[in-house]
């Protein structure tokens, strides 16, 4: 996306929407933020809504601490209300607007205070000066100074670049219509100054220029048209373009090159023209909400993709392209198990046929117990001759339970581990990896009782005493039909 293209066409449109539809608009914008969890240019958006439906105007005093920005809001206004102090002291933003009194004080930890009407002007300036405790401050004060719908921003002193960025920041700058960037006679050409004008021409925000405190100006050592076109000069020099300059003195209202009527009587026209300011300020805001929502999706779309890399380095596939090969084998072996759905199965079948036809479940020691066994179920089988019915019966019982246990330890070494190790094999080869199934397959047992061999028992291969020789093979190839039955 081009977006110095789309830049000039904000900075040049002629276009001049209402502010209802600007609103209205907005909060199209505000719901697609909303969703895309970018809090921050959300709350933004929300912030512009209500300026645009309130038609609030604003203006915000920015600079370097001590220039004397919180003595001209008072100038402005026409009463001491803010704290203004010769040892730059840290501050806070504080927000003025006309009206019934109030002030509420939003605090780092404790959140919003509210001071009672009357409060003391102490202990007003004692919140505005603490820059550590407190975030915010906002006066509603009655005034006839400032018209309705009109707001000043009083900001925190900025002497560094890391500051520039935590004031500009803090200050809700997103909010205000027009920035006075004041600085003190003495430090017009410091680094800092461009830097933040500059800041500001980014984010197309309308500038004036107010160095003040130009009573201190010698007029022996430098005319003062020499020293207002050398201060004109450095700011083109660093291609900063302004809206407006003014040298000021609040200390000496009647210096002969002080600019505060003129000051006075521009901020008057402006706010008589707020309704267009507020339109232009809104859509140019507008569009520098959608340009850092973009910034912030690149940034969550960064962390996103830093996040499955990470994912697919640990499963030890982060060459995209060794990725890609993977997914064209597993598609394709995919394709194929789908066009022969029954492929598990009598593969499996198959395996299965193999170990159970090797599996010698009927080694001669049990051949011998089955043969024993068989004897025992013979309808002429007696033992003994006293009482022969219950020593038959005991003998019977011991034969079986003999037969069976051997028949169940062969089991276990011939087919039980045989089978489980053949059954994962063939998941591995169908790449089933289902834990649950493999749990299953590991407490799988072949269960063996009386009832399964008599079941097994092939009657009309049961030998009669005198036939040693084939007792065996029929013993055996009686079992060896488990796997039809
Ligand atoms: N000589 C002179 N001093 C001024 C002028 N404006 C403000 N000051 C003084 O500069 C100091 C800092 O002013 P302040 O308003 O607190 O500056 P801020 O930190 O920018 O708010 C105070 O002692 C003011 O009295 C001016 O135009 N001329
Ligand atoms: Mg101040």
């Amino acid at each position: 996306m081009d977006i110095s293209a789309y830049k000039n066409n904000v900075l040049h449109s002629k276009l001049i929407l209402p502010l209802e539809e600007l609103a209205n608009r907005l909060t199209a914008i505000k719901a697609e933020l909303e969703r895309a969890g970018d809090v921050e240019n959300t709350k933004k958006c929300a912030e512009l809504i209500d300026k645009a439906r309130k038609e609030t105007y604003v203006f915000a005093c920015c600079g370097h601490f001590s220039a004397g920005k919180s003595s001209m809001i008072n100038e402005l206004i026409g009463e001491d209300i803010l704290p203004s102090n010769p040892i730059p002291t840290s501050a806070n933003v504080v927000k003025i607007r006309a009206g019934e009194p109030y002030v509420e004080v939003l605090m780092k930890d404790k959140g919003l205070v509210s001071l009672a009407y009357p409060y003391s002007k102490r202990e007003l300036q004692s919140y505005c000066k603490d820059g550590d405790q407190v975030k915010l401050v906002e006066i509603s004060h009655p005034t006839n100074q400032l018209p309705p719908g009109v707001m000043i921003y009083d900001t925190p002193g900025i002497d560094s670049t890391v500051e520039a960025h935590r004031v500009a920041a803090e200050s809700s700058l997103h909010m205000a219509d027009l920035v006075l960037y004041m600085m003190d006679y003495n430090h017009v050409e410091s680094r800092i100054n461009f830097t933040f004008t500059r800041m500001l021409n980014k984010r197309m925000k309308r500038v004036w220029l107010i160095i003040n405190q130009v009573d201190k100006h010698r007029a022996e050592e430098l005319p003062f048209d020499s020293y207002r076109g050398k201060i004109k000069c450095s700011f083109q020099e660093q291609g900063i373009e302004v809206d407006g300059m003014f040298f000021t003195s609040v200390m000496d209202h009647s210096h002969p090159h002080n600019d505060l009527s003129a000051l006075k009587s521009r901020l008057s026209r402006e706010i008589r023209e707020k309704s267009h300011h507020i339109s232009q300020s809104v859509k140019k805001e507008t569009f520098t909400v959608i340009v850092d929502h973009i910034h912030w999706r690149d940034e969550w779309n960064r962390r996103i993709r830093e996040q499955l890399q990470a994912t697919l380095s640990s499963t030890g596939a982060s060459d995209s392209k060794k990725l890609k090969a993977r997914i064209g084998e597993l598609r394709s072996e995919l394709g194929a198990l789908r066009a022969d759905p029954q492929r598990f199965e009598r593969e499996f079948e198959e395996k299965l046929d193999n170990l159970l036809r090797n599996a010698n479940l009927m080694p001669y020691q049990t051949r011998e117990l089955a043969r024993e066994y068989l004897e025992s179920l013979q309808i002429g089988f007696r033992v003994g001759r006293l009482f022969p019915g219950r020593r038959t019966r005991e003998e019977a019982a011991r034969r079986r339970e003999r037969f069976v246990e051997s028949v169940k330890a062969n089991a276990v070494t011939y087919i039980d581990i045989h089978l489980k190790k053949m059954f994962l094999a063939h998941l591995d080869i169908f790449k089933i990896r289902d834990e649950r199934l493999r749990q299953t397959i590991y407490h799988l047992s072949v269960a063996i009782d009386e009832l399964f061999l008599k079941r097994l028992v092939n009657r009309g291969a049961l030998i009669s005493r005198g036939h040693g020789g084939a007792t065996d093979k029929a013993a055996s190839s009686s079992f060896h039909t488990a796997r039809s039955s």
